[in-house]
């Protein structure tokens, strides 16, 4: 006989969708009333998709009361969206923008995720007739909802993924210059990218081999849990591609580093030493060339009073007396870490200093620059998602 277990499976509710009319450019002919109809396109379509419980912006409106539906014309800011989305509990919010382009119109859509607080995914279509407008804008909503339907499927952010441990990052707002610039919350991978890490996006055909032929401190299977160094920008992209993730932004770095509180250094405010960071010690010029080791003398790049006990990189979290508030290892020191955008044309943001930098390049908000198509062993990297 058959024991049977009684389930009752209660079917989910979808998740809410809002679908806001797009905000029209005020130099647009008849801005207010294709940014209506173009808004409905939006609705049906992603009615159409399916899987979520969409409410449309006249639905909004009929919801809401008077102050709340004078605050919702032309929200388009997070904080707007994310108080929106709050207030009638919908997970994803669909907004954007629609403006002239010569004698084109472009349409810009976003959508919105209330738990990353942040913007997921973007697109821009440009409509030559209004006769195209249904299905470009059916076709940019399916591509939002692919997105939305992806940040559902994620496992939640602090988690493992192919090995690498992330870590949440609070929202905060990071002082630069002389204002304040917000960082939404996102999750930071705990160690620098390691050799082992990288392999395994290399095995699964999505990343391609580090050249190691630029330098005897590249690193290879031997030193698995090292930092994988000796790639290009664009590997460094592909293998946080091949996470779900992305390489972080510099604000991202710099707030993900200070982990919440006022420091210099990832650690607070002492200076660098030897139980805190990789650097350029006295093994230090045993791993540069000698081209190398006339600049660094030059510049007294070099501590020989000091011993980290590594020449070139170490495993990661080799340095705990340097982690940060978060539990983030190797910062500073070990290895750069690129970041996602561009510091002029054809370089990139990197980060933290590295096992030949010295203190100063170890604070927060020190920055320096790699090109996209170099490979070097002093730079590696870490991801965001
Ligand atoms: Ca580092």
């Amino acid at each position: 006989m058959l024991a049977l277990a009684l389930a009752f499976v209660v079917a989910a509710e979808p998740p809410r969708l809002i679908v806001l009319n797009p905000v029209a450019a005020a130099d647009l002919a008849g801005g207010i009333e294709l940014a209506r109809t173009l808004g409905e396109m939006a609705g049906t379509a992603a009615v159409d998709v399916g899987g979520f419980a969409v409410l449309s912006e006249s639905d909004l409106k009929s919801a809401l009361d008077f102050e709340a539906n004078r605050q919702l014309m032309g929200c388009s800011e997070g904080s707007c969206l994310a108080e929106i989305a709050e207030g009638v509990d919908a997970r994803f919010v669909i907004s954007g923008r629609v403006s002239p382009l010569g004698t084109t119109t472009v349409i810009y859509l976003s959508l919105f995720d209330r738990d990353k607080t942040a913007a997921v995914k973007k697109t821009q279509t440009v409509l030559s007739t209004l006769s195209q407008a249904p299905a470009a804008v059916g076709e940019a909503v399916a591509s939002l909802l692919g997105a939305a339907r992806s940040a559902l499927a994620n496992k939640p952010l602090g988690t493992k993924v192919a090995g690498v441990e992330f870590v949440d990052v609070a929202a905060s707002n990071l002082p630069m210059d002389d204002r304040l610039v917000p960082v939404p919350a996102f999750a930071i991978a705990r160690t620098e990218t390691t050799v082992e890490q990288y392999q395994s996006c290399v095995k699964a055909g999505a990343c391609t081999v580090p050249d190691r032929s630029v330098s005897p401190s590249c690193n290879g299977a031997d030193k698995a849990q090292h930092p994988v160094n000796c790639l290009t920008w664009m590997q460094a992209r592909d293998f946080c591609r091949f996470l779900g993730g992305r390489l972080p932004e510099s604000v991202e770095w710099r707030a993900a580093a200070r982990g919440g509180r006022n420091v210099t250094y990832p650690w607070g405010d002492a200076p660098p030493d030897r139980t805190r960071v990789n650097y350029c010690d006295k093994n230090c010029p045993s791993v540069l060339t000698t081209q190398e080791l006339s600049i660094w003398r030059e510049n007294r790049w070099i501590d020989d009073g000091a011993d980290d006990g590594f020449a070139a990189t170490a495993p990661v979290g080799s340095f705990g007396a340097g982690n940060n508030a978060l539990g983030l290892v190797d910062l500073a020191g070990n290895v750069y870490e690129m970041c996602a955008n561009d510091q002029d044309v054809g370089t990139k943001v990197m980060h933290g200093g590295s096992y030949a930098f010295t203190p100063p390049w170890m604070r927060i908000d020190a920055v320096n620059r790699t090109r996209v198509t170099a490979a070097s062993p002093f730079v590696g990297f870490r991801c965001v998602r």
